[in-house]
């Protein structure tokens, strides 16, 4: 009995040895810069094969007293707090701090010509981030996250150490716009969630998001001059549940919060079709003058605004006014798809009519490609997701595109025919497929110069609560923002699979429920 104890014992003590070997070369180094899964792939990485320690007595410096780059340096300091444990104070100098430190600095536009753009030089020494933007440093503050070990992101404290691979990033995006759409109306997502999803973002660089914030099965944000819109057309979602709505100081709160992160809110009210919340809540938009039914299935393309109605201008006006004077970033999304019941002869007046509003209050007009079937202006944006005749109209135009083809961006179909989740109308779009492609050759003639830049759309018929919403956007999102940052060139999947891959520990660590694609090597990460 004692022998075999004993046996027992060295047993466990060489299955012991054997973990914590294989733990400790699972264990990266952090010295070869070059070998760092960064997402999206930067530009340009010169490797110096050293390490910065990260320790309790490191500060983050900015540059003057600008109250942006405090914010800037905040937020960093607030992220590494959490499971570092270290206070890193954010002070102001205007020298570079020296030994120990990180400094972020807006440098002239001699070093990094280009927005979002930044250079991050780390030494055995310092950390140094400079910036033509405060925008371009918060982007570089995400290469610094990605860098650090994955366990950086979790919500709890961890031991270091925390080593930063040395050497220089040059780095900066490829398309101005690299956005996802989050479809609040089907289903409707709190305020809490959406901050979530902005943060997703904004860790991948991506610098817009779309809210899709009226459908037939609910109308999301509150309008004060028509209050019904929310009390009735926001109480219900696909499914019959109750739905919801923000409030326009949540709206604000939102807007504001992506703002910190350089992320703008485009707000998307869809019609005249897609329009059911708005025509059960107010019989006079109706043309017969008799409110519909409130709507919980998933059928599109059987409701419209009554066009010819004098009180559906006064509607779309007192909404784009309210909206606009909440809405800081450039773009009004006014849908315009598959207004199937509406017909075409009073869909393009109408499309003309809604283009004029938007630009009286201030904002340019983006819309589903349909719109391209009216006189777009050359400052309005046709989002493609369907249809390259309509593509074509646009830029013909002199108006530009947003990319999202359905059967590659659309995050909302299934992986593949096992996924319980989503639709597939589409098909079914594994994490290779949403990968390869380029935005610049996919539908012929309309290359780069005509491109605004990438979105990938989330429409949330099936997606009832953030679980789900994760599985879906995790791992396809960040190959969609490597696509809007990084050039063509640079992409290949045989490479891009292995970053992602380790990439899965930070979903890990970030406790986001992904979906374990067999196409992606995750490494030692047990989903
Ligand atoms: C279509 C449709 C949406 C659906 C979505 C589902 C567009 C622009 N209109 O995309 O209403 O929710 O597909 O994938």
């Amino acid at each position: 009995m004692i022998y075999r104890k004993q046996n027992f014992g060295i047993a466990a003590l060489i299955i012991f040895v054997m973990f914590a070997i294989q733990m400790s070369c699972k264990t990266k180094t952090a010295s070869d810069l070059s070998k760092e899964s960064i997402i999206p792939k930067p530009l340009s990485i010169e490797a110096t094969g050293g390490f910065f320690v990260l320790n309790a007595g490191t500060g983050i410096y900015i540059q003057g007293e600008s109250a942006e780059l405090k914010q800037i340096g905040q937020y960093l300091a607030d992220r590494l707090k959490i499971s570092t444990g270290y206070e890193m104070d954010v002070k102001s100098t205007t020298k570079d701090p020296g030994t120990g430190n990180i400094y972020l600095t807006l440098s002239g536009t001699d070093v990094i010509p280009e927005d979002e753009g930044y250079k991050l030089t780390i030494t055995k020494k310092n950390v140094k981030l400079e910036a033509k933007s405060p925008a371009g440093l918060f982007r570089g503050i995400q290469t610094i996250r990605q860098l650090l070990p994955a366990k950086v992101e979790m919500s709890t404290l961890q031991e270091g150490p925390w080593e930063i691979a040395t050497g220089t990033i040059t780095d900066h995006p490829d398309y101005s716009y690299r956005g996802a759409m989050l479809d609040v109306a089907r289903h409707f997502f709190s305020s809490d969630d959406v901050k979530r999803f902005i943060d997703f973002l904004a860790y991948y660089k991506m610098n817009v998001l779309h809210l899709h914030l009226s459908d037939d099965q609910g109308w999301r944000i509150e309008i004060k001059s028509w209050p019904n819109l929310t009390t009735y057309g926001g109480s219900t979602q696909v499914g019959g549940g109750t739905g919801g709505y923000y409030t326009q100081e949540q709206y604000s709160e939102i807007v504001k919060y992506a703002g910190e992160r350089y992320i703008t809110i485009v707000p998307e009210i869809d019609m005249p079709g897609h329009i059911n919340a708005a025509l059960a809540s107010y019989a006079e938009l109706n043309c017969d003058g008799k409110a519909t039914k409130l709507y919980t299935g998933t059928e599109v393309g059987f409701s419209t605004l009554c066009t010819n109605k004098e009180i559906t201008y006064k509607f779309v006006d007192d909404v784009v006014r309210e909206l606009a004077a909440l809405t800081p970033g450039p773009y009004i999304h006014i849908g315009g798809d598959e207004s199937h019941v509406t017909k075409k002869e009073d869909y393009i007046p109408f499309v003309n009519k809604v283009q004029d509003i938007v630009l009286a209050h201030g904002k340019l007009v983006m819309g589903w490609d349909e719109i391209s079937l009216s006189s777009l202006k050359s400052s309005s944006v046709a989002q493609y997701w369907a249809n390259a005749e309509n593509a074509n109209n646009t830029v013909k135009q002199g108006a530009k595109i947003l990319m999202s083809p359905a059967a590659k961006t659309y995050i909302d179909m299934k992986y593949d025919s096992t996924t319980t989740l989503g639709l597939h109308w589409a098909g079914y779009i594994e994490v290779d497929s949403s990968y390869i492609w380029d935005p610049a050759t996919l539908v012929p003639g309309i290359g780069k110069d005509k491109i605004l830049g990438v979105e990938a759309p989330l429409w949330t018929e099936t997606i009832t609560k953030m679980d789900e919403l994760e599985y879906m956007v995790f791992p396809r999102l960040p190959g969609i923002a490597e696509i809007g940052w990084t050039p063509a060139s640079l992409r290949n999947w045989n490479e891009y699979k292995v970053r992602l891959g380790l990439h899965g520990e930070r979903f890990k660590a970030m406790n986001i429920d992904f979906y374990p694609s067999g196409l992606v090597p995750w490494d030692d990460v047990n989903p």
